[in-house]
């Protein structure tokens, strides 16, 4: 068999049908089929021959059914191609095209609005030092702010940052002697919190920041307003109230009317689900950046000032696109995102 197993290989590889192929099959794997008769005389030969004839034996085996299945696929293949008629008048079928996602087209509606006023638009890691995404920003160990932020933490002590503001420690600190600063940074945040019509455990932020001379609450008030109208429109009604955030001095949060209960606080006399009743919805916080977060990454406070704000796109395109859950912008529901 041993010397004969190519030109079986050949009659298999030429086989011009099913049926040449089964009775290539049986002459050679069959009960009185050459390679089963070589088989039986392994017993016969040698001690020392009989371990490596078993070996070549099998090998022949499996090489010749591979054969085997290989052509038969082949014919199959060749058999379906020829009883499917082509029409060739028939019109053409439009590959479905898929479009980009509506946070997607929020960020890249916020990023445009900061490039044009003159942003840089930067990029930071999504795995943080405890360092960077808290105790630069002022949060240390024992920080109640820490509870503001459910963290996931990974062995070895880093994590999924919490917010982007660990980027604005990277950027300053590599461009401290580079400035004026203007940037934003988009990315992905993940926290340690339970689901609902708000909040996602996993969700975009984009933050800003912006360090020269002379930069004051009205630059900042303006610029949040700016950005608001170019993703908004006019029509939007937001308000700022006063917060806490560690690392800036003085804190504020942006609201915008509630999508669901349109500012009133209820659905059919019920405290509305999306903002709990209050008739808003939290969109993102800003401030003036701390001036001891400048002396940390040694930028003088006395000379330089800064403004810095963190936005959730989820709940700004929730609102641009009447959406009543920023959950259903993550479920795998194309019905949902093919609307937009
Ligand atoms: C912060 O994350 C601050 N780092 C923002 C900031 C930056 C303040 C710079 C000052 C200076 P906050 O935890 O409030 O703040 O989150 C900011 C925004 O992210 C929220 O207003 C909201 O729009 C969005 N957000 C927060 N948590 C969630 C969540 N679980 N799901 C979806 N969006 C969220």
């Amino acid at each position: 068999m041993a010397a004969g197993i190519e030109s079986w290989l050949e009659q298999v590889a030429q086989a011009p049908d099913e049926a040449t192929l089964t009775q290539l099959r049986v002459r050679v794997l069959g009960r009185k089929g050459v390679l089963t008769e070589a088989l039986k005389t392994i017993g016969s030969l040698p001690v020392a021959e009989r371990a490596q004839a078993g070996l070549d034996s099998n090998k022949h085996r499996s090489t010749f059914e591979a054969a085997l299945a290989a052509r038969q696929l082949e014919l199959q293949n060749q058999a379906e191609i020829s009883l499917t008629p082509i029409d060739v008048t028939a019109p053409g079928m439009r590959p479905q095209l898929g479009h980009r996602h509506p946070v997607s087209m929020v960020l890249n509606e916020l990023t445009d609005v900061f490039w044009q006023m003159g942003y840089q638009v930067v990029d930071g890691p999504e795995i943080e030092t405890e360092w960077f995404n808290f105790e630069a920003l002022l949060v240390d160990k024992d920080h109640p702010a820490r509870d503001m932020q459910d963290t996931f933490y990974l062995k070895g002590g880093n994590l999924p940052r919490t917010h982007t503001s660990a980027v604005q420690i990277r950027y300053m600190m590599e461009h401290k002697d580079n400035l004026p600063i203007r940037i934003v940074a988009p990315g992905k945040v993940y926290r340690n919190e339970d689901e609902d019509a708000r909040h996602s455990w996993s969700f975009y932020q984009i933050e800003g920041l912006v360090v020269d001379q002379g930069i004051t609450v009205g630059d900042l008030k303006g610029t949040l307003e700016a950005m608001m109208r170019g993703v908004l429109g006019d029509n939007t009604q937001i308000r700022l109230r006063s917060n806490y955030f560690p690392y800036t001095e003085p804190s504020v949060e942006m609201d915008a009317t509630c999508v669901v209960c349109k500012g009133t606080g209820k659905v059919f006399q019920h405290d509305c689900h999306l903002c709990t009743g209050t008739g808003w919805l939290e969109l993102g916080g800003a401030g003036m950046v701390h001036p001891r977060v400048l002396q940390n990454v040694g930028i003088n406070a006395d000379k330089y000032s800064g403004f810095a704000f963190g936005f959730g796109p989820e709940r700004i395109a929730a609102i641009k696109y009447n959406v009543p859950d920023v959950r259903e912008f993550w479920r795998p529901n194309f019905k949902f995102l093919e609307q937009f």
